[in-house]
């Protein structure tokens, strides 16, 4: 008798797209992930990262126990040790000596004690979250125009819009499933058209009718010339202007020098296409900008989003169907923190700190003597605070700052100096957890239950799929074991249902619709009512019905400032305020790809999701490269005053002049020299606070490397000795790239350390050498399969890694001569890159298919090798490679997607 498999309807814990995921528990234990057809940000559809998260179920280096001094011990023990020294600390050096840093990916039950506690019990509002270095540009940005921290449009208006204007975001890869929304509303009206605005061209490039790849920091110059535009064409709503907004002469008057010219010289771009993309925002009603980190991580990322803002109100053009600035959020709770008040500058349910009324509405609900009635510390000044010994006591939740802040040396040290530091993660072994005194065992994704809030303001359950592992608890109830231990009152809840209710009715508590948010519909919510919960939007106030039609504001006013309208905002253009120097003479950018998740903890588990890159890299331009002296394929070390790291070149023309790319996600755990953030200036705009992660000055050399080597192993070797390595999971175990400055003096013994030949008993090795080129093979057998794989050599060894691993991955006996000499056997097709993670289709499997099929589209490759089929993330690459071969024939391949190691044909 077959048993059904039970089914739970949870969220994806990845990007703020906040996708309804279906997951199938089988009788065995086994997890299978799809999308949830039912829920509204997505419709059935998963990303890659979605439709893999089983891969990431795994116990594989989870934080099961806490530790005190890297000793197991009990959770009473950790939690009266965090309770005594937050007590001590605050005795002694006041509250103020405290802070917790805490996270977008905190669920908003957990975030609404964090700041209970801090904020109410404490009474400091040092508590900030690593949402400072993501939304914080937005929310002040939105407060300044509307009053309140609100996202006036949704998601149908990507539909409805006529044009879509992307503005530093590559959505294509970090909002995967709101893309593909965009892709098929493209499809589906032909007409509608797609702006791109980036320094670099990027996968969501392949959708634009027309990239702008402005100056990195120049966006502001970008939307004052539009604003001038606007009102020469004569596109002012003159009703709504009148009606519902200030301060629209004050905004104009700083746009008034802005000619094309003008904004052609500040942002690198040709006057022609400025025209084109203002003559067709002027003459397109329903323009919707949907605006990302390129926007936010700014000096002047409040500027820029209110100089976007400034164009939707003059026209208008704001919470209509198809019409509205957006800003898309980065974490899953992103929206959530803002809501609940996670940022150091903010109250409880959009409240705000320096507003007494506000504060006395929350002293009260919550039965406190008072509440924190001045800012506390912005993440970036918190973690001054922590160097220079004010903050005395830290607690870290559910966020890695030692690779994700800038300066982020100078942030490992002040950890270290911090006499008190505790971390709560569910991975044992970050760069972060290792400077914890106290580590304390969080709940992942799977294991807890609680809400988020996705970017249109829609709050959906993230549900338990399996018990939880080891003694990991969820992190609302870590918080509140300490603040009982501390002495606090009103920390006695019996789950996260009765959290979520208490937050929902001081949503609307004393609230008579002056305060934007309000959830009071759930304020009386029992277990089992949040149990059932389904996904809504907010505004849901007590008494009105549920509603599934989409909740827009402001198209009729109705703006949270004290007179009820919008403010116009003046933005003088301030260039960005990194120095290019003779010594570093380039703007290093930092961003995200398709598959990686942050700093890796848990989609570098997932041996599917490390295809794609698995190496960390800087794009650079070719002809930047050539001139200092930069190889494709070669390593870089990018380095400035702040700090250095060493990478992998990809020479690319999607870089433009001048510019770096890296990624953001590898850190100490996975490659030797990597954490971009070390270099990464801690300049931040002064009216949010959040750091410009976008453009620090540096300089790139070429890394002297007097070897490379590449290799296979089913386990990850203990040690690496060499100058430079990454290392990738795969399904069979790891993947390794590494080099060094100088050659060893005998590679025998080298390989014979490497590859653990001495313990290796029963296993056939076989080599290859050729002494003078330096180059050097070692595989090693075991029942005729391979176990363990080292090429050596003077240039970057050229071998397909997708071959070999693919040949690894293999339960049939292997040619180990064909192997050896890393080409295909016979009969067996090098399948190159993973493109495809569904359907494992490769790059060379899409070029075959182009060449067989002259003239194939990127339906037709889905027809023919599936790729593109599955969930749909790959398909701006297969885009490339078809308009590649289209433009430069076959002769040239795609190199800029392609990873810089696989070799060319
Ligand atoms: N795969 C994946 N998806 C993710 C995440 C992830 O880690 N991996 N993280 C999530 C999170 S928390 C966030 S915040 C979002 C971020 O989502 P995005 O903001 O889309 O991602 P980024 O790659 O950080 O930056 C977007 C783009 O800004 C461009 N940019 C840089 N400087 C400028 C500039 O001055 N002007 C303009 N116009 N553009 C500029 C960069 O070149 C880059 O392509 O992604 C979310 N989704
Ligand atoms: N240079 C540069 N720097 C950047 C950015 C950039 O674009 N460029 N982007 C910035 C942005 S937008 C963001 S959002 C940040 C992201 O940076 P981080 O927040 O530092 O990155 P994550 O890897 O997401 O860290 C989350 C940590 O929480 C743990 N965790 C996961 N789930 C839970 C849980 O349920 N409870 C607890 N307690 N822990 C959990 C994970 O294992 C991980 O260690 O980086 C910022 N830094
Ligand atoms: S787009 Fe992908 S990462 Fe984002 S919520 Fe949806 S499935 Fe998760
Ligand atoms: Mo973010």
């Amino acid at each position: 008798m077959s048993v059904a498999p039970r089914i739970v309807h949870t969220t994806c814990p990845y990007c703020g797209t906040g996708c309804g995921v279906e997951a199938r528990i089988l009788p065995s234990g086994a997890v299978e992930i799809a999308g949830d057809p039912n829920h509204p940000a997505n419709f059935g559809r998963l990303c890659v990262k979605g439709a893999t998260l089983a891969e990431t179920l795994t116990l594989e280096g989870r934080l099961l126990h806490p530790t005190i001094d890297g000793a197991r011990a009990s959770w009473s023990d950790a939690i009266g040790l965090v309770a005594r020294r937050f007590r001590e600390t605050i005795e002694e050096h006041g509250p103020d000596s405290v802070a917790f840093y805490v996270s977008g990916q905190m669920l908003t039950e957990d975030y609404y004690v964090a700041n209970k506690l801090m904020k109410g019990f404490i009474g400091s509002a040092n508590i900030d979250t690593n949402s400072r270095l993501c939304m914080a540009s937005s929310v002040a940005g939105h407060k300044r125009a509307f009053g309140a921290d609100v996202v006036p449009n949704v998601y149908e208006d990507i539909e409805q819009a006529d044009l879509v204007v992307l503005v530093g975001s590559n959505l294509a890869w970090c909002h995967p499933v709101l893309f593909q929304r965009l892709e098929r509303a493209k499809t589906a009206r032909p007409h509608m058209r797609v702006v791109n605005i980036d320094p670099r061209r990027t996968a969501t490039s392949e959708l634009a009718d027309l990239q702008l790849s402005l100056k990195p920091g120049s966006d502001v110059a970008l939307f004052l010339g539009l604003l001038r535009f606007l009102e020469r064409a004569g596109r002012r709503d003159a009703a709504y202007v009148a009606q519902h907004t200030g301060g629209v002469d004050d905004a104009l008057a700083a746009a008034r020098d802005w000619g094309p010219a003008k904004v052609a010289a500040a942002t690198g771009l040709d006057e022609d296409l400025i025209r084109e993309f203002y003559e067709d925002f002027a003459a397109t009603d329903r323009t919707f900008t949907i605006y990302s980190q390129g926007v936010n991580q700014s000096a002047a990322g409040t500027d820029k989003v209110n100089a976007i803002i400034n164009c939707h109100l003059f026209t208008g053009r704001l919470g209509r169907p198809g019409a509205g600035p957006f800003s898309v959020t980065g974490q899953p709770n992103a929206m959530g923190g803002r809501e609940v008040g996670g940022l150091s500058n903010q109250l409880a349910c959009h409240m705000e700190l320096e507003n007494p009324h506000h504060r006395e509405i929350v002293r009260r609900f919550w039965g406190v003597d008072r509440v924190a009635a001045t800012p506390g510390l912005k993440a970036v000044e918190l973690f001054d605070a922590v160097a220079d010994g004010r903050i005395k006591a830290l607690w870290i939740i559910g966020t890695n700052p030692v690779d994700s802040l800038p300066e982020a040396d100078k942030a490992k040290r002040a950890l270290k100096l911090c006499p008190f530091v505790v971390v709560s993660d569910v991975m044992a072994r970050t760069d972060t957890t290792a400077l914890a005194r106290v580590l304390l065992p969080a709940r992942p994704w799977g294991e807890k239950d609680g809400v988020v809030t996705n970017s249109e303001r829609r709050i959906s359950r993230q549900r338990a799929l399996r018990p939880a592992a080891g003694e990991a608890m969820p992190d609302w109830w870590i918080l509140c074991g300490v603040a009982r231990a501390m002495g606090a009152e009103g920390f006695d809840y019996a789950g996260p249902a009765d959290v979520f209710a208490e937050y929902a009715a001081l949503s609307g508590h004393l609230n008579g619709g002056e305060r934007d948010f309000d959830i009071s519909a759930c304020g009386a919510l029992g277990a089992a009512a949040y149990e059932r919960l389904q996904p809504f939007q907010w505004p849901w106030r007590k008494g009105d019905p549920s509603s599934v039609a989409p909740k827009r504001f402001f198209a009729n006013g109705g703006y949270f400032t004290h007179d009820g309208r919008a403010n116009f905002v003046a933005t003088p253009y301030r260039a960005p305020q990194s120095r290019i120097t003779a010594k570093t003479p380039f703007l290093f950018n930092t961003g995200r790809v398709r598959d990686q998740w942050h700093t890796m903890t848990r989609t570098g588990v997932a041996p599917k999701l490390s295809q794609h890159f698995a190496e960390p890299f800087v794009e650079v331009h070719p002809e930047d490269a050539a001139r200092v002296g930069v190889e494709h394929a070669g390593l870089a070390r990018v380095s400035n005053g702040h700090g250095a790291v060493v990478l992998r070149a990809l020479v690319t023309e999607r870089q433009q002049k001048g510019v770096l790319f890296a990624p953001i996600h590898w850190t100490d755990q996975n490659a030797s020299s990597a954490r971009v953030d070390t270099l990464v200036a801690a300049h931040v705009d002064p009216i949010s606070g959040q750091p410009d992660s976008k453009a620090s000055a540096a300089r790139i050399d070429p890394w002297p490397a007097a070897w490379f080597a590449f290799a296979l192993a089913r386990e990850r070797p203990k040690e690496i000795a060499a100058d430079y390595w990454a290392v990738a999971r795969t399904s069979f175990g790891w993947r390794i790239e590494f080099a060094g400055k100088q050659e060893p003096t005998d590679w025998d013994a080298f390989a014979c350390a490497f590859l653990d030949l001495d313990e290796a008993r029963g296993a056939v090795i076989a080599q290859m050498h050729d002494s003078r080129a330096g180059a050097h093979r070692w595989l090693v057998m075991k029942d005729s399969r391979p176990t363990g794989l080292l090429f050596v050599a003077r240039e970057p060894v050229l071998a397909s890694r997708a071959l070999l691993c693919a040949e690894f991955e293999k339960s049939e006996p292997r040619d180990a001569r064909a192997l050896l000499a890393g080409r295909a056997p016979a009969g067996v097709l090098d399948r190159g890159r993973t493109i495809c993670v569904c359907h494992g289709v490769g790059a060379r499997e899409i070029e075959a298919a182009l060449v067989a099929h002259d003239g194939a589209d990127a339906n037709a490759i889905g027809q023919l090798t599936k790729a593109g089929t599955g969930c749909g993330s790959c398909r701006p690459e297969i885009q490339r490679i078809v308009k590649d071969r289209a433009e430069r024939g076959p002769a040239r391949r795609c190199a800029p997607l392609v990873h810089a190691l696989e070799p060319a044909e």
